[in-house]
Formats: structure tokens, sequence, C-alpha cells
């Protein structure tokens, strides 16, 4: 049986609820700025949210739709600078908070001296600006190591970049839990053979998460409990701390969804 040696977060959706009103909104501003005749509204969205990676998301719909013009890469590189920009911008005006739970499970793992690390597909500075704006100058050297975007060719639902940052850390996926919100997420990090526990989120609450350990709607607070929502603990309301992972990890085996 292995300990619990580092926690690898997710970002968009899992540290912080950041696609609808950030992302999304981000990529329609540089839509309208290069004179696009689109934009994404909150179904479109979470529909080819499903792509994961936001320049190959915007060639997935327009895949879709051969009636809008058919942007080279390098046009649709420099429109996702542009996007990635004003969501810096969105971002530093504070729309996206970090979910419940998470600088309280992110402190107490520090404080147990657990190794931190996130895994995602976001751009580098996209990561920035949300740990700046949310947790402060000096958040980004919290993390032993910061996995994103481009680092690796094949985004999630690959497990790449799990590998990547687990190859970094120098651990194996039996010392460490990867925490999510999305079915690609998870499959990425099983992929990896992971450990995840799932917070999911409007946008994936429909999605297949077979094969975490547990899914619940947040983290919790106390005084405002996440409720596990599938498994043989569906229904508990949970204040979700390093102790409650730790079980979770270790009776891992015995998979819940
Ligand atoms: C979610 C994504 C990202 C963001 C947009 O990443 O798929 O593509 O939607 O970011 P994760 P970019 O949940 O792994 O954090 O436009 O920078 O790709
Ligand atoms: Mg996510």
């Amino acid at each position: 049986m292995h300990r619990l040696r580092a926690l690898i977060f997710d970002v968009d959706g899992t540290l912080a609820d950041t696609e609808r009103d950030a992302h999304r909104v981000a990529f329609n501003l540089a839509f309208e700025e290069f004179s696009l005749p689109f934009r994404w509204d909150v179904p479109t969205y979470g529909k080819y949210l499903k792509i994961t990676g936001g320049k190959e998301r915007l060639r997935g719909f327009l895949n879709d739709h051969p009636q809008y013009p058919q942007l080279s890469d390098a046009e649709i590189r420099q429109i996702h600078q542009r996007k990635t920009a004003l969501y810096g911008e969105i971002i530093a005006a504070g729309v996206a908070p970090l979910r419940p739970g998470v600088a309280r499970l992110l402190d107490a793992a520090q404080a147990a001296g657990l190794r931190l690390a996130i895994a995602t597909t976001t751009t580098p500075d996209n990561v920035s600006a949300l740990l700046q704006s949310t947790l402060g100058a000096g958040a980004w050297e919290r993390f032993d190591y910061i996995g994103a975007g481009d680092i690796v060719p094949h985004k999630k639902p690959a497990p790449d970049i799990y590998q990547h940052v687990l190859a970094q850390l120098q651990l194996s996926p039996a010392e460490c839990l990867a925490l999510e919100d999305s079915e690609n997420g998870l499959r990425s990090a099983l992929g990896a053979d992971l450990a995840v526990v799932i917070t999911q989120t409007e946008y994936t609450a429909d999605q297949d998460f077979s094969g975490a350990l547990r899914v619940l709607d947040h983290l919790g607070e106390v005084g405002q409990p996440g409720t596990v929502l599938a498994g043989t603990e569906a229904g508990q309301k949970r204040v979700v701390d390093l102790p409650t992972l730790e079980e979770w990890f270790v009776r891992g085996s015995n998979r819940s969804v």
C-alpha cells in the first residue's frame, strides 16, 4: 500500500469555474475584434468544451460550420493569443474565485508535507493569471510542477499531461491523487493510472465519471459541505479534507462509481 505524496489539480472547472464567464467571454471578445461572424452562447460553448484546448476547440467548431471563414492554423494561433490576453484581463477583474475547499485543501496539503502539482490543457499564462488573482503573488511557487497547454502533443483525454507531470515530480501514479471536473480529465488521469476525485460543474454534470474514486458537487467548506453524488456514499455530506482524501485513496481499489 502506498502513501499519498502529492495532489495533482486540474485548473479549469476544478480550481475555479472559469469556462462560461471567463474563457467563453474571452473567445467571443476575440472573435469580435477579428470581425468573425460567430459567437459562442452558453450551450454552444458547452458542446465544444468537449474538445480540449482553445485552438483545437475553434478548429473543431469551424470544421462543423463550413459556412464560416475557414481559418489557417496561423490565424487560429493569432486569435487564440489575443483570447489569452483578454482572458487574463477578465480573470484579473476577479470573476472566477476558487471553488469551495480548494484553498483549504492546498493549505492543508502543504502543511502536511504533500507535494502539489497542476496538470491542465489550458495555456500557462491562464494558470498564472488565475493563481495570481485568487491566491496572490507567489502562488505559482507553491506548486512543485505546473504542466500546462502545449507542453505535451496530445491534450486530455490523452494521458500525456499526467504522465509528464508524474515524470517531472519523479513520483509513481500510486503515490498521487488527481482532482478533476470533467470526463476528459478523468480519462486522462485514469490513463496515467491515477486515482481521481471529481468535483463536477454545471457543464460536466451529465458526463460519465465511472472509474472515479468519488464524484461530488464540490469539496465543501465547514458549514457548506459538498455532497457525494454517486457510489456507496451517495448522498453523504462531506467537507473533503486531507484525511478524507487519504481514506478514499487507500481504499482506492474499492472504486465506488
Ligand atoms: C480546459 C480546457 C482549456 C480551456 C481554454 O482545461 O480545455 O482548453 O477551456 O484554455 P483544463 P486555452 O480543464 O484541463 O484546465 O484556450 O488556453 O486552451
Ligand atoms: Mg477541467
